[in-house]
């Protein structure tokens, strides 16, 4: 749609969107329809939007308005068309960087600036990525001897999977989601997405991104909800969906994988992490502390890359301790907009109270608390946020619950060792094997460290530094499969050979 009834149908859609009201978005529009329930703002504690909880007949509504469009205008759409769409995403989501800004902060409570350089550009960035691999990707050619002394040509075709359910978290709302619905369209897909009910405003918006550059009706559908028994599990079990990509806890993933199996759905993971750091003593410390205090204390800890299980080498082990004390006594937890935070708070009070609880367990299993350990004291609104405190545990045993299981907060256990085996097995003594961090000027032993990570990704001398062409994904029991560049348009496409006698 575009020209003259383009704007009228977006200002219609606009109008069914009242300011903090976030319907489902069904077939281009947004749709009336739902259990409301609430959104919370968690540097405040307070309400800030309305949600409606899509129960079966909701989900069964996206789920034909998808197959339509797969079926339609977007499935015959041509290559250069669907990709000239995609840039214009990216172009319209920088156009409005304010209110995905604004939505962004009020549903994650995160500081301006984080979410300014991180979250809402990497939205953008994902939509102009994909749209330009899918134009650069190739597919397989075979020539073969036949029986009769001829030839034959073999050539495969890369076709969409149809319908794709998207279920996201609430860490970094807008840019996981794009992550996985900007390749998943790229090839052709129609998607229904399920963001998480604690951040569902800027899944929200880009519904009305999706109208606005003219993504053809159906093709992009947003249900909101919750897991079990809600939006999240009708979407999984319908048998018109060819494939879920989930990012979340690792808990969750297997129950998906449990209600995928009878439809015998196609399967992308991103799930959790325990992630360990490495610091050797030929590091440059001062870049090591740097680095890895960001990598703890980022978003109030909650990415999933984030290390929080630290093995330094002896001879610097107090240097290093002292390092990331100072780093993170000096953030400053607060509400997104006031000047100087660098610390917003986590997601909920049920989240809150696990991350409290996990500070509580640290003490118990022997832990000396370097900093942190409570919830900061604060004034005016942020008093009725989800604050915790950074936080750092030394003299705990390796083996403890709390350098075991994901926490999803702002801390991490800081572990001596003595040699680069032994830090090499405690790195890989995970039920988790997501990301790593190692830190080194001898890169030889850089590359031999991050070979022997049992890891998806491991970073030398940095962390979180991403080419969005690479493999992303999780070893172990942080996921199944990997996303980025061409792995992910072989994950949202299915090869189809052609098989010409010549
Ligand atoms: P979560 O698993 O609780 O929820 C994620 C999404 O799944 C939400 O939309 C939720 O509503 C939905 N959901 C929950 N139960 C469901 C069910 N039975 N069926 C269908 N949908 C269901 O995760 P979270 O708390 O939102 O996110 C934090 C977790 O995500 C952490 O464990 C973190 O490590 C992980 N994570 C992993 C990556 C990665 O790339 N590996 C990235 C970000 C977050
Ligand atoms: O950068 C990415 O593509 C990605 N999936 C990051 C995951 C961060 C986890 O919180």
């Amino acid at each position: 749609m575009t020209g003259e009834a383009g704007a009228a149908a977006v200002a219609e859609r606009a109008s069914l969107q009242k300011p903090h009201a976030l319907r489902n978005f069904i077939d281009g529009r947004f749709v009336d329809g739902g259990k409301p329930f609430e959104v919370y703002d968690p540097a405040t504690g307070k309400v800030h939007a309305t949600a409606y909880e899509a129960d079966r007949a909701i989900v069964d509504q996206a789920v034909q308005a998808a197959r339509r469009a797969v079926e339609g205008e977007w499935g015959r759409m041509p290559l250069a068309k669907r990709r000239a769409l995609l840039a214009g995403v990216a172009e319209r989501i920088e156009e409005r960087f304010d209110e995905f800004l604004e939505a962004e902060i009020a549903d994650t409570g995160k500081p301006r600036e984080l979410a300014g350089h991180l979250d809402i550009p990497r939205g953008a960035a994902n939509f102009r990525v994909f749209a330009d691999a899918i134009s650069n990707v190739s597919t397989e050619t075979f020539e073969m001897d036949t029986p009769d002394g001829g030839k034959a040509l073999n050539y495969a075709v890369r076709k969409p999977l149809g319908v794709v359910g998207v279920i996201s978290p609430w860490n970094l709302p807008l840019l996981l989601m794009t992550w996985k619905v900007a390749p998943a369209m790229a090839c052709g897909n129609a998607v229904i997405v399920k963001p998480s009910e604690e951040t569902p405003s800027t899944t929200t918006l880009l519904g009305e991104v999706m109208a606005e550059v003219g993504i053809p009706d159906g093709a992009f559908n947003v249900i909101h909800g919750f897991g079990p028994n809600s939006a999240g599990e009708f979407l999984v079990a319908h048998p018109g969906v060819r494939a879920i990509t989930f990012t979340g806890e690792t808990r969750t993933g297997s129950a998906i994988m449990k209600a995928a199996a009878p439809t015998v759905k196609a399967l992308s993971f991103e799930l959790g992490g325990k992630n360990a750091a490495i610091v050797f003593a030929d590091a440059d410390l001062d870049a090591a502390v740097t680095g890895l205090a960001r990598a703890a204390f980022l978003n109030t800890g909650q990415v999933c890359l984030a290390p929080e299980r630290i093995y330094v080498e002896r001879p610097i082990f107090d240097h290093f301790v002292a390092g990331m004390k100072a780093t993170a006594e000096a953030l400053k937890p607060g509400l997104p907009n006031d000047h100087g935070t660098t610390l917003g708070p986590v997601i909920s009070e049920q989240h809150r109270q696990k991350v409290l609880g996990y500070y509580q367990l640290a003490v118990e299993e022997g832990a000396t608390v370097v900093t942190g350990g409570g919830v900061p004291k604060l004034e005016g609104a942020a008093a009725g946020g989800y604050f915790v405190e950074p936080t750092i545990w030394t003299g705990l045993p390796h083996d403890a619950r709390v350098c075991r299981e994901e926490i999803f907060g702002p801390a991490c256990a800081i572990i001596p060792f003595d040699n680069e085996e032994d830090a090499i097995r405690m790195a890989n003594d995970s039920d988790y094997g997501l990301a790593s961090s190692i830190w080194t000027t001898n890169l030889s032993r850089g590359h031999r460290v991050g070979r022997a990570m049992e890891v998806g990704i491991s970073w030398v001398n940095c962390w979180f530094l991403r080419d969005l062409r690479t493999p992303f994904g999780g070893a172990k029991m942080s996921g199944v499969g990997r996303e980025g560049g061409e792995h992910s348009l072989n994950f949202y496409s299915e090869p189809s050979n052609i098989c010409i006698k010549l």
